[in-house]
């Protein structure tokens, strides 16, 4: 019986609980076989002030090269934050061999671009959306890899026309848009998956969580991984997420200093193994 393996490339961020530490606990917890390319190393994430930060772009191309003499493949790789445009080209044309290509095209909040992107960055990520099976933008994100304005407001219509517009533009064929909220008590995901709309949405926690995104983006390729259908998928993972907020909430510690996802970890374990284990 083999687990289901994934390539993870995404940040190193020291503190702040955020791209591969915030992913690779959720991954190992749901039985997923994860591998690790660090995109770029950092002390904090980036809402700290002046953070250390050394790209790994030398580093990662050795690490493609030797992993081409090992002749490794993954049953997925899941794309998180880069260094910038020239560290996601280079990714384009030397991907390891895989199944699946989940891009959770970390570039954007609020609508406003990270700090450190140039403007040209959306565009070199709209190329990996293109060559992905999965892509996970928040509205944001969205709305910059279909090259339009930010919406701040929004009706169900909007969002499934951006939706549209996405899978027309970039041939994609399952799009999520995250942190899509209709009212004042919930938020969720509007996504199209096999040519339908759906929308799943849990309680609305007024703050700004870092590495939630991440999370997400672990849920959704593990539960993919497991053949969970996705409109389930979506939903637990939206679930697990709340949880995991309450319990940060509940801490009186510093939000930005990460979410604590620990003490719900159990939680993924019952998710995988009392109900979806692929024993293929
Ligand atoms: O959670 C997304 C993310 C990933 N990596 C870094 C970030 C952020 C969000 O701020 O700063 C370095």
């Amino acid at each position: 019986m083999r687990l289901p393996s994934l390539l993870l490339i995404n940040d190193l961020s020291g503190f702040g609980k955020v791209a591969i530490s915030a992913s690779l606990p959720l991954l190992s917890s749901c039985q997923i076989e994860t591998s690790l390319l660090p995109s770029v190393l950092l002390s904090t994430h980036t809402a700290f002030p002046n953070p250390y930060r050394c790209t790994l772009q030398h580093d990662m191309s050795a690490i493609l090269k030797h992993w081409e003499t090992l002749n490794l493949s993954f049953d997925a790789i899941l794309t998180g934050y880069f260094n910038d445009d020239a560290q996601i080209d280079y990714l384009l044309s030397h991907l390891p061999k895989h199944q699946l290509l989940i891009v959770d095209p970390v570039m954007a909040d609020n609508g406003h671009l990270y700090r450190g992107f140039s403007n040209e960055y959306p565009m070199h990520m709209a190329r990996l959306c293109q060559k992905a099976d999965i892509i996970m933008p928040n509205l944001t994100e969205a709305c910059l890899l279909a090259n339009r304005n930010y919406l701040s407001t929004y009706t169900y219509e909007d969002i499934q026309h951006l939706l549209e517009t996405l899978h027309t533009q970039l041939h994609v064929d399952t799009i999520i848009i995250t942190g899509i909220s209709f009212d004042k008590q919930s938020i969720g995901a509007m996504f199209l998956h096999q040519g339908e709309c759906h929308y799943c949405s849990s309680s609305y926690i007024p703050h700004h969580f870092f590495g939630s995104g991440d999370m997400f983006s672990a849920l959704i390729a593990a539960f993919t991984l497991h053949h969970i259908p996705l409109p389930q998928g979506v939903q637990m993972a939206l679930d697990f997420i709340v949880a995991c907020l309450h319990d940060t909430c509940a801490s009186n510690r510093e939000i930005t200093h990460g979410i604590i996802f620990e003490k719900q970890l159990h939680q993924l374990h019952h998710l995988i193994k009392g109900n979806y284990y692929d024993t293929k």
